[in-house]
């Protein structure tokens, strides 16, 4: 699938905006057919946006199941005989999309996108109705699981993750357009070969019969460096602009599908960074040179917008990235819009990258999360139909993320329960199918504190080992010098292992404002004790090759005693404000100011 571009040969139409909005309490849109007419008794709602936080009513804000979207696009003029496509850059969870009344699509998993060809469903100069029904329901045969629990406060989804389940349509929806003869993938994978880069290029093409192929590679000052024919090849790019950690230099590789006459039927754009990556032993390898990951855990979450992308604050917290001197972050724990990749390749920010199988553990929580009395792994929970749909989302992942070169690594899990021979069937064929779709990049998941070195069973299959890790914070609360102990002696554990280890996540809530001496959890000065704490331990240790503290910023949770006004361990509060630490981690990340 490719994205909508607007290029010699395509448009794109943005269906963003004000969008009619309806809960369906009753759960009987569907039988009713309410795609069929204007929607009864809706209210107006943004789109991108998660629907929960925009109308200041419970009702609202914890809904579960579905709700209905719908709005009327004018077909352009100019698409007459045009082929047609309907394209979701998202929709949280699922989605069954008409347009007039007809279905057209369905799709499974809230953070990938999802399209449909309605060229028959559309004429050129007229309206057309466009209707989705989103649904927000978790299941145990979903990523994230979850359940729906029946209470006195009405119907409730429960979860074993640690941020609000928002829902709705986040990001950018698209009518687009292309002739019949189309391109349908590009693959890139960059190579280096001393001075010169390889740029190894896969093209498909649909109704194309006849047709050819051609590339044509441009720097960034739109001067041709390389050119091509035929479906498949490799370029060549003699002293090239690399790319790297905080240089995102982006060849531009246009795709042309040339029809006999020599007229050019189709033509897209494919941004390439010309980089490598590999692991060696404990060090992780980018451009053959050892990087170091200095950065966050983050999360899309913003006050009344939720998940929704939004482009400001997508350019504001680059600018604090920058400003902090982080060098990376975390797609925790879902894929986050291509618009925040597209950023980070162009910035030169490195991305590791998550699917949405967060909380498949029944061993956290603990009360904090709720919902607890399950087994993981089990024929009426986490099951082979789980484990399908999570390979559905690796699958989705790798395919639109797949030609980044911010995305440096893989992170197929969260957190997930990995201390025993369920989860071990669970992961190995998941670790294997990941490498066969994507050979070219290391892939890992992220091991909780409840599967300490030496008792987890999964790490084996990583090429690194990413770690989430609280002492001082979940554990010896307030108690640094017996955290740092304790946090020293597991790590020098894993080093042993001889992979590259990273902390993906270590931080301490802090409620903004909030000072003490001596320094007290909760503190602005703890958290800055605590991340002291943490540094002194990982400068120690050759073996870690990246601290990503966990949060960037507060963040949206579930109400629960452990949780005030949401997870505070944002070193920026929500609004994007400094705590303490910020200015503490500044100091360390950009030694040169
Ligand atoms: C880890 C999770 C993360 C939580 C964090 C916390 O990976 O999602 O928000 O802990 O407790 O378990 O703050």
């Amino acid at each position: 699938m490719l994205r909508p571009q607007d290029t010699a040969t395509r448009e794109r139409k943005s269906l963003t905006g004000l969008w009619q909005f309806a809960l369906d309490g009753a759960g009987e849109g569907r039988s009713a057919e309410w795609f069929r007419r204007p929607l009864t008794g809706a209210r107006e709602m943004a789109v991108p946006a998660s629907f929960n936080d925009i109308a200041a009513d419970a009702a609202v804000g914890d809904y579960v199941g579905d709700v209905w979207y719908q709005t009327t696009v004018r077909v352009p003029r100019g698409w007459d005989g045009r082929r047609v496509v309907l394209h979701f850059e998202s929709a949280t969870h699922r989605a069954t999309v008409w347009v007039n009344d007809a279905e057209v699509v369905s799709h499974e998993g809230g953070y990938t996108p999802f399209e449909a060809e309605v060229t028959e469903h559309v004429q050129a100069g007229a309206e057309a109705r466009i209707t989705v029904v989103v649904n927000n329901t978790l299941s145990f045969q979903t990523i994230p699981p979850g359940v729906i629990e029946d209470t006195p406060d009405g119907k409730r989804q429960r979860y074993w993750h640690d941020f609000f389940n928002y829902a709705g349509l986040h990001r950018p929806v698209w009518l687009s357009a292309t002739g019949r003869a189309h391109l349908t993938d590009v693959s890139v994978v960059a190579g280096l070969d001393g001075a010169d880069g390889t740029v190894q290029y896969r093209i498909e093409a649909q109704d194309a019969a006849g047709a050819q192929v051609r590339v044509v590679l441009r720097d960034a000052d739109g001067a041709e460096v390389a050119t091509g024919t035929g479906a498949r090849g490799t370029l060549t790019v003699d002293n090239v602009h690399r790319w790297a950690p905080g240089d995102g230099y982006l060849y531009d590789l246009e795709a042309q599908l040339v029809g006999e006459g020599g007229e050019v039927l189709d033509s897209y754009h494919q941004g390439v960074g010309v980089r490598t990556v590999a692991v060696d032993g404990t060090r992780f390898l980018i451009n053959g040179e050892p990087f170091y990951f200095t950065g966050f855990g983050k999360h899309e979450d913003l006050p009344v917008i939720g998940k929704g992308h939004n482009d400001a604050y997508l350019l504001h917290d680059f600018e604090l990235l920058k400003w902090i001197g982080a060098n990376s972050f975390r797609t925790s724990h879902y894929p986050y819009a291509e618009a925040v990749l597209d950023c980070a390749d162009r910035q030169g920010i490195v991305v590791i990258d998550e699917t949405a199988a967060v909380g498949l553990n029944m061993g956290l929580g603990g009360g904090i999360f709720g919902g607890q009395g399950y087994t993981t792994f089990s024929p009426e929970t986490v099951n082979d139909q789980t484990r399908e749909v999570h390979a559905q989302a690796i699958r989705e992942l790798v395919a639109r993320d797949k030609n980044h070169p911010s995305v440096v690594l893989w992170s197929i899990a969260n957190e997930p329960e990995s201390d025993t021979e369920a989860a071990e069937h669970y992961f190995k064929p998941l670790f294997e199918l990941t490498r066969e779709l994507d050979p070219t990049r290391p892939v890992g998941f992220v091991n909780v504190m409840l599967a300490p070195y030496g008792k987890c069973r999964v790490s084996q299959f990583g090429d690194v080992v990413m770690l989430n890790r609280y002492y001082g914070w979940y554990t010896q609360t307030g108690e640094l010098k017996a955290a740092e102990l304790a946090w020293e002696e597991e790590l020098e554990g894993w080093a042993g292992e001889g992979k590259p280890i990273i902390v993906t996540e270590y931080g301490a809530d802090t409620y903004p404002g909030l000072h003490s001496v001596p320094p007290q959890p909760w503190s602005e000065e703890y958290q800055v004790a605590y991340l002291d704490m943490n540094h002194r331990v990982f400068d120690r240790i050759d073996a870690v090759v990246g601290e990503q503290v966990w949060n960037f910023a507060d963040f949206a949770t579930t109400s629960g005693i452990m949780r005030v006004g949401g997870n505070k361990k944002g070193v920026f509060t929500r609004d994007r404000q400094p705590k303490a630490a910020a200015w503490a981690l500044r100091r360390r990340w950009r030694r040169d100011d």
